[in-house]
């Protein structure tokens, strides 16, 4: 039975990552902090023949990382995916809540996931794969978005860092930096205005979170001999975060 955990599995890339990766023979684990969401996507990945196990909790609380992932054992998969931008706004404009939760998940969050399950692969000595969903604004930084950017450019360091570290464990470690990609991100970013995240999506195709999936998925299947450190995906009509050709 292989167990692939990922976190932030209520909406877009980690619920697409989970229902792509949702096979029999297999245990997917999902967290978030939406508990019917939780029990809808449960529904439908056994639907797939997989097994699921959900986990309810906020990975900002590092007592409740351990209360949830402690249990867990050795996974042969992580997906750290939980994340968010709150806010786009001038550095001399931004909230400061905004601030610590894009921190507290994305940086401290994606910490304390880490070193609990990193912890039990090392120690079953049996290798395992871990993927980190970073972003473009983690090697570019763009106005308005400084700390949602400073962010994701620690998850890009601490990624090639943790790579080096768990070399010796056989533990591969991916990471994925994609571009723009429809799901409740531009939602959550302007808290809860759908119009405005609407807009970020105005007259391009933008990725999906079954686009991302499926490099995951890919990620997973190399084989024994080779790791795909990295990945970056954007729409067509986008070359970074300054440009996206609107028509
Ligand atoms: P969504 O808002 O659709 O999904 C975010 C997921 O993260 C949800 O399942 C949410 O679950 C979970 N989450 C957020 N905060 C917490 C928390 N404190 N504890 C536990 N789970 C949490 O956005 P995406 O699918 O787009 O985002 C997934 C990842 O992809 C993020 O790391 C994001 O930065 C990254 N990304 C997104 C891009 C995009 O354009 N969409 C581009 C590049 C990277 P719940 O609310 O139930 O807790
Ligand atoms: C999400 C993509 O360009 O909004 O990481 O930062 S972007």
């Amino acid at each position: 039975m292989k167990r692939i955990l990922i976190t932030g599995a209520t909406s877009g890339i980690g619920r697409a990552t989970a229902l792509k990766l949702a096979k029999p023979q297999t245990q997917i684990i999902i967290t978030g902090r939406r508990a019917e969401r939780l029990q809808e996507i449960a529904a439908e990945i056994q639907a797939r023949g997989a097994e699921c196990l959900t986990l309810c909790f906020d990975v900002r609380s590092k007592n409740e990382c351990r209360q949830y992932l402690e249990p867990l054992g050795r996974v042969d998969v992580l997906v750290n995916n939980a994340g968010l931008a709150a806010g786009l706004e001038h550095i001399d404009k931004g909230s400061t809540a905004d601030w610590d939760a894009m921190i507290d998940t994305n940086v401290k969050g994606l910490l304390y996931v880490t070193r609990i399950i990193s912890s039990a692969m090392v120690e079953a000595g049996q290798g395992g794969h871990i993927i980190n969903i970073g972003s473009i604004a983690g090697t570019e930084p763009y106005e308005n978005g400084a700390v949602y950017c400073a962010s994701k450019h620690a998850v890009h360091a601490i990624s090639q860092s943790m790579r080096a570290d768990l070399l010796s464990a056989g533990i591969k470690v991916g990471e994925v930096r994609p571009g723009m990609v429809e799901t409740e991100f531009s939602e959550v970013r302007f808290h809860g205005d759908k119009e405005r995240a609407a807009k970020v999506y105005s007259g391009i195709t933008p990725l999906t979170g079954e686009d991302i999936a499926n490099a995951i998925d890919w990620m997973l299947s190399a084989p024994a001999h080779m790791n795909v450190n990295e990945v970056v995906l954007m729409p067509t009509p986008q070359a970074g975060s300054y440009y996206t050709y609107r028509g």
